[in-house]
């Protein structure tokens, strides 16, 4: 049984909702970041980052236990085990990859620091002023939904087929409150955030830990 160790963050939830793709088995361990649940000696053990998610796999490559952290890698890791939702060779995989690295290093880190930029500065009492970056992180999203929106004028999901590449940039879209970005300026991306939104498995994955977010 694969251990799961998350919290509800949109990186967090990339894990469960792929755990749930595959069909596998796993038990969820909830790290209450705030409550620095994360900053244990056990988590270094598995994680030198320390962050969420991690999972164990009793049963890694070559019948070993391995530990896999950094959501997208968590997702490359458990599509390479099952088989499922990564294309095994061609235009297809190349295009899979290409829009889990957009995900990964595009859209995560501009959402990331458009979300903390303002905790971080309240936390050292307003200083630096951020709003001025806030903006431009906020820009940049916008700049990044308007190119999924016109790759998602061409096709149904991100690579094609539904693949990792949309759990990667899924994640993210759902803070669209947060972020301030009305979907229905993007009417493609806004379709297949309702499809990916949709699955069952998307929906089970959502709920580990089970959402109090309210976004
Ligand atoms: N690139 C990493 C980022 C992981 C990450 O930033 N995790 C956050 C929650 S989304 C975390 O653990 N934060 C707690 C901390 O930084 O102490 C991934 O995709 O897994």
């Amino acid at each position: 049984m694969i251990d799961l160790y998350t919290w509800s963050t949109p990186n967090g939830r990339r894990a469960p909702i792929m755990l749930e793709e595959c069909g596998l088995a796993y038990t969820p361990h909830y790290l209450e970041l705030a409550k620095h649940e994360h900053k244990t000696e056990e988590m270094k053990k598995i994680n030198w980052d320390q962050r969420i998610p991690v999972i164990v796999d009793p049963d890694g490559p070559d019948g070993k236990p391995i530990a896999v952290s950094e959501s997208c890698a968590i997702l490359l890791y458990l599509a390479e085990k099952t088989g499922k939702l990564l294309p095994t060779s061609g235009a297809a995989r190349v295009e899979a990859q290409k829009w889990l690295f957009f995900a990964a290093t595009n859209v995560g880190p501009a959402a990331t620091q458009h979300f903390w930029l303002p905790t971080k500065s309240k936390l050292k009492g307003g200083l630096p002023p951020v709003e001025p970056f806030v903006d431009l992180f906020n820009d940049e999203l916008k700049r990044l939904y308007g190119a999924m929106d016109g790759r998602l004028g061409e096709v149904e999901y991100l690579a094609g087929d539904y693949s990792i590449a949309d759990i990667a940039a899924y994640v993210w879209v759902w803070r669209r409150f947060q972020q301030k970005i009305d979907l229905a300026a993007y009417p493609n991306l806004n379709r297949w955030f309702m499809a990916v939104n949709a699955r069952p498995a998307v929906q089970k994955g959502e709920q580990i830990p089970p959402r109090n977010d309210g976004l």
